[in-house]
């Protein structure tokens, strides 16, 4: 079964400080390994203070706004792009819900976290934020395009 490249989507994934610092990285990318989808960016980065807040300017009138900055630009976060069909929604699902006590248990925050402001990663909420999003964290020969060995009997 083959699916068509119009279903194939992209998202941007990324471990922030807390997950770096709690050595969860590998835990984390393993799980959207072992799913199935495709790995095509990845890096270690220091978030300059206005990336942080063009990331989350949809947030700018919160209360909580300049926590959230003060979070995410606090220490070292991994950058990710994914691939793959249904990818946007299918990683939401891995990540579980924004408040980790209501992340259903087998989701990463489900698993690994408890607080909202400490909830160890971020996932994009849509195929139009996540080419944005991949767009802002990465630059131009950051992404690599390339061929899975189970391209063939799983895509
Ligand atoms: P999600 O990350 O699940 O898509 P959003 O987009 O509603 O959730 O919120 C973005 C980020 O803002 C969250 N990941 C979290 O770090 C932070 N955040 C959201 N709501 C709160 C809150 N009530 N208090 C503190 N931080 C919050």
């Amino acid at each position: 079964l083959v699916a068509s490249m119009e279903d194939v989507e992209e998202t941007y994934i990324m471990v922030k400080p807390d997950g770096v610092q709690r050595g969860l990285v590998g835990e984390m990318i393993s799980r959207f390994e072992k799913k199935g989808f495709k790995l095509t960016g990845l890096k270690l980065f220091q978030c300059p203070q206005e990336l942080a807040e063009e990331h989350y300017k949809d947030l700018k009138s919160k209360s909580f706004f300049p926590k959230l900055i003060s979070y995410i630009t606090s220490g070292p976060v991994v950058c990710m792009a994914w691939e793959g069909v249904g990818v946007v929604a299918s990683a939401r699902k891995l990540i579980g819900a924004t408040n980790p006590l209501q992340a259903e248990p087998g989701t990463i925050r489900g698993d690994l976290a408890v607080q909202t402001g400490r909830n160890v990663i971020h996932g994009s909420d849509s195929p139009d934020n996540g080419k944005r999003e991949i767009a802002l964290w990465f630059k131009e020969g950051e992404v690599c395009q390339w061929t899975s060995a189970q391209a063939s009997w799983l895509m």
